[in-house]
Formats: C-alpha cells, structure tokens, sequence
C-alpha cells in the first residue's frame, strides 16, 4: 500500500465519500444560499465557480488538509526555484522563468538563466516584427503573406492552439499556417495555395530528431528549392526554434534565424518560449507580452495564495475528489468560445502527457488512479453530439465550462443566445430533472396516462453532475495567459499529490522506437514475420496493396 492511501487525510476522504455519494446537489444548494460566494474564486477578471461540484464545507476542508499534506507548497517553491523536479531527467522545470516579470535572479547551475530568456525573446520579437512590418524580404524581394509552423506535439499544439485564440488580434494580410501530420496530406494541403517565394517557414522542435518534423521540414525545403530554386538565400524563408542547435545549421539554417530552447522547459510548457514565435507574427510583440503578463498573474496568484483562496489548487483538488474517491475516468473541457476550439486538444497533451503515469517518483507502481481522460470540444458542438452521455449516460463526467462575458466582435444577438446555454447547461447537469417535474411536463403536453408512464423513464434527468465554470471578460491576450498558467499548475499540482513526475514522458517512446525498426521493413517487398502474426498480417497486407506493391511482391 501507498503512503498515499495510507495517510490519514486520506482515509478520511474515504470516509466522506461515503456520507456524500448519495447527497445531491440540489439539495445542497436548497440547504445553503451561501454556496456559491463560498465555494467561487477570482483572478482578475476570470471568476471560478466551483459550487456546482458533489462537496461539502468538509469535502473541501480534507482535499486542502491532502494537498498540505502532500507538501503542495514546498513542491511550488522547489518549482520556482529551479530545482531538478523532473527527476527522472535531471532538469529543472522553469516554464514560469519564461514569463518572469520581476528581477530577483533564477539560478539553473549557477547561471542565471533570466538575461538569456530577455536576449532570445527580443531576438523573436525583432525577426517577427520584420516579418510583419513587411520589411523581411524573400528571396525574390518580396514581402511575406504566410508563415508555416512545422512542429508537432508541444512544438504545435501550444502555438496552434493560442493563435486560433488570438485570432481577434492578428494582422489580416499575414495567415499563419501550423502543419504537424507526417501524412503528405498535411504539408501538400497547406502549400496548394500558397507561394513559395513569399512563404516563411519555421521549423519548431526542441530535440531537431522528430521524424515528423524532419520529413515535413525536408518536403518543405525541396518545395521552396523546385519552385524558387535558389538554396543559397534559404535563410530568408526558414527559421528553426530548437536545443540542436547544430542539427538545425546542418539542415542550412544560419545561426541568424536560429531560436534556442533550453532543456528546462518541457516540450508541452513551451509556448512561452521561441516556440511562440508564429504567435508572436501573428499577435505582435505587445499582445504577447500581454499574453506572458497574464501567466505572470497566475503564476504569482498559486505561488502566494493560500491554498483555501487558490484556483489551480482547488481545481486540482475537485479533480483527485473525482478521480479518485468517485472513480470518474475522464473529464471534460467545454469552452464556449469559438475561438478557443483548440483548447482541448491543448490541454489533452497537457494533462495526459503529464499525468498518465503509473510509476511513482520512488519507482513503484502506484495503488491509485493518476490523470484522467482527459477530452472536449467547443460547448456548443457538444451539446448536439454528447452531452446525452453527460446527462443521461451512466458515467460520471466532470467538466469544466469556459466562457466569455463578451466577444470581441459582440453581436448581443449570437451572444446572449450563446451564454444562455453555457447557465442552462450548468444548471441542467446539476439540478436535473425529477419525475414529478418530468409527469408535470409531459401533462401539460397533453399527453395520457399510459403514454406519460411509458415515456416517464426516458424523460428523467438524475442531475449531480459536476461542473465548474471559468467566467472570463474577454479571450484577450492576457487573460489567454492566466488560463493556460491555472492549468499548468493545476496539473502540477495534482502531479504532487500522486506523487508522480509530471515533466518526463517516457511513454511516448516505445512506439517511435518500434516505427524505426518497422520503417526499415518497408523499404522492401518481401513479407516479414518478425513480429506477432497481427502485426506481420498488417504488415504484409499493406506491402502487397501499395500502389505497386503486388506486382514487387510476386516479383519477389
Ligand atoms: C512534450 C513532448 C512532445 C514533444 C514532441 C515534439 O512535452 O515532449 O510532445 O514536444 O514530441 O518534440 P520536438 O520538439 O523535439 O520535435
């Protein structure tokens, strides 16, 4: 058994489930009109309405009693401070240096790494402001229209995700394009309509290794090659954000246009890096600085806010209550705002690559459940896709709700209509509907007896499902920062109490390290049976379905 387990507050925790596994929310909410000042938050503009969750003044007293006990405090200082957290791989993890706004130094071996985070970032903003000034010129002399990311996993999914966000803010005539799929279809798709000679590409990835990357980057190259045919003035129309720094010259990338990126921060922490830079094109420097102001903010709300009055801890702490103690699988993340349908792919990487870890930071297999399942989709689209499985289904879902008080580009028409959705979904999933509420309705329908008994099951809605809503004033700049940060921590924080290492991903290998060897097998016709004879079938099934592979095969 587990220290964790094991420990007092948590066998209270256990206890308390039990009292409060059958009270509904409803009922809660009748009993105290207090709820929702008690159990809501605020940073800045962002309110945290935690009230529509299955806990009680007790629930939240023993989750904060675990998160004391399991050192959540000192772990967060071990973080700021630099030391080597990510134990399994030596390093520090100091993706909140990067958005930094003070002067006390942060010392990683004896440097601090501060004055070199200020150099790169000013090196970033100046190439980008070239590029969006129109002052950059290709190698044709003409300005640039359109900026490639090619990235894949924390070299894409952070950009991606924060320049759909930003979409508000960015310049028209500039389109940044994001292609990570090894799949040609990607690449090819993006550069149809594009033109090589006012096309700029930025080859993002920390390790300059990822197969993806390489061969999308290389398809790249020969594209800009064939079509303006000059690989002396590659420079103009490709830059590289990486750690390989001599890998990324080799490719022919001059040390002008190369952005470093340090082994202290994690692939999936990085957007606050170089790896920003298409944000930073698209958004300009001041929207970005911006965008760092508004982590900053998190970052010091959980750094120095008791954890009672602290939101990345309580979100941490509501989802180990449901992990946990109700056994819930997964969690679900519903913005409503159309521009943040990237969120949940984000947060997906964020999350699971973080916490889907069943080994301890002593190297044993743990005796709990760590990082859920974690999935979303733009509230919106959901509600006609599957929020039944969230009302009626016989899972327990916990989700978290995203909205703003108001768009940038506010038509009250769309978004009065919209919010009323996000207030009537909270309130549905937790109130439900009872079957004297279900039998009232259908009889002012107008329909019988026999038809409303029949009917009557179906039209049961249980309810005390949790939700708990981010309200925000707008998706700017700033406040995209603060939510990014809160989830950041929140999953730090939840790494800690399960004693687990969120920074390495270990589990991310053994495929790549498979597709190497089985990559090689493909160069051939000849069947294989190297492998299990379901993988062999596969194998052999593909080689002889190819364009051309039928015909190599009987030749064989
Ligand atoms: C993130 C992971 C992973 C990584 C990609 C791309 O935390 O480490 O998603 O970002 O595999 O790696 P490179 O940036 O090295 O290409």
């Amino acid at each position: 058994m587990s220290k964790l387990t094991q420990s007092s507050v948590w066998l209270a925790l256990k206890k308390h489930y039990v009292d409060i596994e059958h009270v509904h929310m409803r009922d809660m909410f009748d009993a105290d009109s207090s709820r929702y000042s008690k159990f809501s938050l605020q940073l800045g503009n962002i309110l945290y309405d935690y009230s529509k969750n299955r806990i009680n003044d007790e629930t939240v007293k023993l989750l904060l009693q675990l998160a004391q006990a399991e050192n959540v405090p000192d772990w967060t200082a071990k973080m700021f401070d630099g030391e080597l957290i990510n134990h399994t791989e030596c390093r520090a993890v100091l993706h909140v240096a990067l958005r930094d706004r003070g002067d006390k130094p942060i010392m990683v071996n004896g440097v601090d790494i501060l004055p070199e985070i200020k150099l790169e970032r000013q090196r970033v903003y100046q190439l980008a402001e070239k590029i969006r000034s129109r002052q950059w010129r290709g190698a044709t002399n003409q300005a640039i229209t359109d900026v490639v990311n090619i990235g894949i996993g924390g070299s894409h999914l952070g950009p991606m995700m924060a320049t759909e966000a930003l979409r508000p803010y960015t310049l028209h005539d500039l389109n940044v394009h994001f292609v990570s799929n090894i799949d040609e279809n990607h690449i090819n798709d993006t550069l149809e309509f594009l033109n090589p000679e006012t096309t700029f590409f930025i080859i993002a990835s920390k390790t300059f290794t990822t197969q993806d990357t390489m061969v999308n980057a290389e398809t790249a190259r020969q594209w800009y090659i064939n079509k303006v045919g000059d690989d002396a003035l590659i420079n103009r129309h490709f830059a590289a954000v990486t750690s390989n720094i001599p890998l990324a010259m080799k490719f022919g990338i001059s040390a002008d246009n190369i952005f470093k990126m340090w082994d202290w921060v994690g692939g999936r922490y990085s957007l606050w890096s170089a790896i920003g830079l298409p944000v930073v094109i698209a958004i300009g420097a001041d929207m970005f600085e911006e965008l760092l102001n508004g982590a900053y903010e998190a970052d010091q709300h959980f750094r120095t806010t008791p954890l009672q009055e602290n939101i990345p801890v309580m979100m941490a702490v509501l989802g180990i209550w449901y992990n946990n103690f109700f056994q819930s699988q997964t969690m679900a993340i519903l913005p409503y705002d159309q521009h943040l349908h990237r969120f949940p792919s984000y947060l997906q990487q964020a999350d699971m690559e973080s916490n889907g870890k069943y080994v301890d930071r002593e190297g044993h297999r743990v005796d709990y459940t760590t990082g859920p399942v974690v999935f979303g989709e733009i509230g919106i689209a959901g509600q006609h896709a599957f929020f039944q499985l969230l009302h009626q289904g016989t899972k327990l879902v916990p989700a978290d709700i995203l909205a703003p008080v108001y768009s940038l580009r506010c038509v009250a028409r769309h978004h009065r209509a919209l919010m009323s959705n996000v207030f009537a979904q909270t309130e549905a999933l937790m109130r439900g509907k009872t079957a004297i509420e279900a039998r009232h309705e259908l009889t002012a329908e107008g329909y019988h007896y026999d038809q409303i008994e029949q009917l009557l099951p179906y039209k049961i809605f249980p309810g005390n499902r949790p939700t708990s809503t981010l309200l925000f004033d707008t998706l700017d700049p700033k406040t995209l920062g603060s939510i990014i940060a809160l989830y950041e921590h929140k999953i730090f924080v939840q790494g800690i109490i399960w004693n687990i290492n969120s920074f390495d991903q270990w589990g991310v290998e053994l495929g790549k390290q498979l597709a190497k060897n089985i990559l090689s097998e493909l160069n051939d016709s000849d069947n294989i049976d190297s492998h299990d004879s379901s993988t062999n079938g596969l194998i052999n099934h593909y080689k002889h379905r190819r364009p051309g592979g039928a015909k190599k095969l009987h030749e064989a």
